[in-house]
C-alpha cells in the first residue's frame, strides 16, 4: 500500500524541539504515517545502535591494537580485525539481530548478505566505515546506510532487483560520523535532521533540525593530487576557486568532507582520475545515500552529465564520479563540464 506522507518540517505543529532523543523523535514522526507499523522505525534504531557500539570501538580503537598486538582476542574473537571488519561485523549482526532487514549488501563484502528474516520489508546498503585511510590516525570517519522497500515478494528470498531500484526509491538514508562528536543525519524523506550523542547518557539527541544547506559557499574538497587526470571543465573549475581564493579542505572521509560542507557551503568532487576512469566512489554506498540526503538539505549531486539521484544502477559495486553540495557551486562546475 502507498503511504502518504506528511511532511514536518522545523515549523510544524508536529516537528520536536532540539534537545528530544532519537527514540523519541523516530517514534514521533511514526504517528505522521496513518499505516506505519513501525518496522522502517526500528530499523533505524537498529543502525543508531550499531552506530554507537561502533562510536565505542572508534574511540578505544588504539587500545584494541594494543590487546591485539599482546596477542589477547576478546569474547568475538574480533580484537586483531581493523576496525572497519569489525564495523562491518557489529552492523551485520545489529540488522540480522532486529529482523526488519531480510538482505544487506556492504561496501566490505562482495555479494548479498542474507539475514534470513525474509519477511522483513527492507534491504539495507551500507559503508560500514568510509574513510579507512583515517582509521590508525584519529581523523573523522564515518558510516553511511541507504535503505529500500523491497520489491520481490515478503516471504521470499530478496534479490539483487531489491537493491537496483535507483536512488529515488531510497525510503530512508543517512550517515554517522565520527568525529570532534558523533552524529546520526538522515532522512526519511522529507528533512535532514541531525543528532548528536550524548556517551554519558547513550542517546543521540535532535541538535540539528531540519537541516537547510547554504545556497553557495566558499569551500571545495578534492583530492589536489589527482589534478592531472582531471577532465578541462574540472580543472577550469578548480581554477576559479583558487582566483576567487575559496577554502580548499579536504579529509578523505566523505562523510567528513560532506557534513562540513553540508553546514557550511561548500562542494566536495571525487571525479574519473587516470586511476579510476569511472570515479572511485561506489554508487549504492556513498553516492545514493547522500545525494538522497543532499536533496533534501537543498544542496544538489551529479555526476557531471546527471543528477546521481537518476544514474540507473546495473552492479552491487557500481562507481560514479561524484560533485555535491551547494548549489550554486555544483552548477557552476557542472556549466564547465562538456
Ligand atoms: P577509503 O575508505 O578507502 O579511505 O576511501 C574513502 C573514500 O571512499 C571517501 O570517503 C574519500 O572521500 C575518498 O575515498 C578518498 O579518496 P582519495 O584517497 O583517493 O582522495
Amino acid at each position: 500500500m502507498d503511504v502518504q506522507h506528511v511532511v514536518i518540517t522545523a515549523s510544524h505543529p508536529l516537528a520536536l524541539p532540539v534537545g528530544v532523543t532519537l527514540d523519541r523523535y523516530i517514534m514521533h514522526r511514526q504517528t505522521a504515517f496513518p499505516y506505519a507499523t513501525g518496522e522502517l522505525s526500528q530499523l533505524l534504531r537498529d543502525i543508531a545502535l550499531a552506530g554507537k557500539i561502533i562510536h565505542r570501538e572508534v574511540n578505544r580503537a588504539g587500545l584494541i591494537d594494543l590487546t591485539g598486538g599482546m596477542g589477547v582476542q576478546n569474547v568475538q574473537g574480533e580484537s586483531q580485525q581493523k576496525l572497519d571488519m569489525i564495523a562491518n561485523i557489529r552492523f551485520k549482526r545489529a540488522l540480522t539481530n532486529g529482523g526488519e532487514a531480510c538482505a544487506i549488501i556492504s561496501e566490505e563484502e562482495e555479494d548479498i548478505i542474507y539475514t534470513g528474516n525474509n519477511n522483513g520489508k527492507y534491504v539495507v546498503a551500507m559503508d560500514p566505515l568510509d574513510g579507512s585511510s583515517n582509521i590508525d590516525v584519529n581523523v573523522s570517519i564515518g558510516t553511511i546506510f541507504s535503505i529500500y522497500r523491497r520489491i520481490t515478494p515478503i516471504g521470499s528470498e530478496p534479490t539483487m532487483a531489491d537493491f537496483l531500484q535507483g536512488g529515488r526509491r531510497q525510503v530512508a538514508a543517512g550517515y554517522i560520523l565520527y568525529g570532534s562528536s558523533t552524529i546520526m543525519v538522515y532522512t526519511t524523506g522529507h528533512s535532514a535532521n541531525g543528532f548528536t550523542y550524548d556517551a554519558s547518557l547513550g542517546e543521540y539527541i535532535l541538535s540539528h533540525p531540519d537541516i537547510h544547506s547554504p545556497a553557495n559557499g566558499q569551500i571545495y574538497s578534492c583530492n589536489d593530487g589527482n589534478i592531472d587526470g582531471y577532465e578541462d571543465g574540472v580543472r577550469d573549475y578548480l581554477t576559479s576557486c583558487r582566483r576567487n581564493q575559496y577554502t580548499a579542505r579536504y579529509i578523505g572521509s566523505l562523510v567528513a568532507d560532506f557534513h562540513r560542507n553540508l553546514l557550511k557551503g561548500g562542494i566536495y568532487l571525487y571525479p574519473p582520475t587516470k586511476k579510476n576512469k569511472e570515479g572511485k566512489l561506489r554508487l549504492l554506498y556513498e553516492a545514493f545515500p547522500l545525494a538522497f540526503l543532499a536533496e533534501m538539505a537543498g544542496c544538489l549531486a551529479t555526476s557531471g552529465h546527471q543528477a546521481v539521484l537518476d544514474i540507473k544502477p546495473t552492479s552491487l559495486h557500481q562507481r560514479t564520479p561524484l560533485y555535491i553540495g551547494s548549489p550554486v557551486m555544483v552548477d557552476n562546475l557542472v556549466s564547465l563540464l562538456k
